[in-house]
């Protein structure tokens, strides 16, 4: 029997098959052979007559996300909010390329739309102009027959800071999961890391899922062809004198001569340099 990896808690994977959801264990070769099952993974299992079941195959993935653990992903919706918790925009553009590197396309949204801060909501729209992006409320439902276009047919895995409305726009597209959805610590006006596991709901002819956010990113590809088409704004620079400029200190590039013109909005590209000598940094020390 095939089926979908939805959750795994604990050394269960809950499988997700024509015959209803089924309870699994891990074949005990995989801890071997180092592999882990992630959540969204297609797998073969096999039920014995004792009413215990076992992933007995991997099928092969089309992306793997790491931290939390999710594989198979079309489309990463990428969740900002518009009022708190403050965007963190720098981990913002990394998740995008986070998904590019992967093959996966970025959907921006931007939450809480009810009570939008006007120099958040006109950054948002300023620097990912050229990005897929929507802006919703889970609270009020503005925005959310837009989002449900975006992600009809297709697995669709949530990303972003704790409390920016992950859970809560889940519950808005998908009312009977009734998610737990959590709050703002006065003190710090963080998320509380309401959602500990990823999970992913069959849906709208695709999935959903919600996750505890990827919050720590590393890059794992250092593909820096990859890394400039994250940043589509580049494409209407001059080209550069030198053939692979990073932007940073290069003379005659293009990028920079944006940047002076202010064709370039000069945080996305602070951003940009802050990643990409990240990206030169390890891809010098992966081998170490
Ligand atoms: N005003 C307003 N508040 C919202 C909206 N969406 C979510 N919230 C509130 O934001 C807080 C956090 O929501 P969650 O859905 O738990 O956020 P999350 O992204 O799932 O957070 P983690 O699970 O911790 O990663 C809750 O208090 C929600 O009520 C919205 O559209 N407008
Ligand atoms: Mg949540
Ligand atoms: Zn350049």
């Amino acid at each position: 029997m095939e089926g979908s990896i939805i959750k795994g808690v604990g050394g269960f994977y809950y499988v997700s098959t024509d015959q209803g959801v089924i309870t699994c264990k891990a074949k005990g070769a995989f801890r071997r052979e180092g592999i882990a099952p992630v959540v969204g993974d297609r797998v073969s299992i096999v039920a014995h007559e004792s009413g215990y079941a076992h992933i007995e195959e991997i099928l092969p993935r089309r992306n793997l996300l790491i931290r939390p653990a999710v594989s198979n992903i079309d489309r990463l919706l990428i969740v900002l909010s518009a009022h708190l918790p403050e965007p963190d925009w720098l981990l913002c553009d990394k998740l995008i390329v986070q998904a590019v590197m992967n093959h996966i396309e970025p959907i921006i949204v931007l939450n809480k739309a009810d009570e939008a801060v006007a120099d958040i909501q006109e950054a948002f729209r300023r620097e990912y102009r050229l990005f897929p992006r929507i802006e919703v409320s889970a609270l009020s439902g503005e925005g959310l027959p837009a989002l449900k276009e975006a992600i009809r047919g297709k697995i669709c895995c949530f990303a972003g800071q704790s409390a920016v409305g992950k859970s809560s726009l889940m519950n808005a597209l998908l009312p009977e999961l009734a998610l737990p959805v959590g709050e703002l610590t006065r003190k710090t006006d963080r998320g509380k890391h309401t959602t500990r596991h990823a999970q992913l709901w069959p849906c709208f002819g695709g999935a959903l899922l919600d996750t505890p956010g990827f919050s720590l990113y590393e890059p794992e590809s250092f593909d820096e062809k990859l890394l400039q088409s994250c940043y589509p704004e580049f494409r209407e620079a001059e080209p550069c004198r030198f053939l692979g400029c990073m932007h940073i200190s290069e003379p005659g590039c293009g990028v920079k001569a944006l940047l002076a013109d202010g064709r370039l909005s000069p945080a996305r590209y602070e951003r940009y340099v802050e990643i990409a000598k990240d990206f030169i940094f390890r891809r010098k020390h992966q081998y170490d």
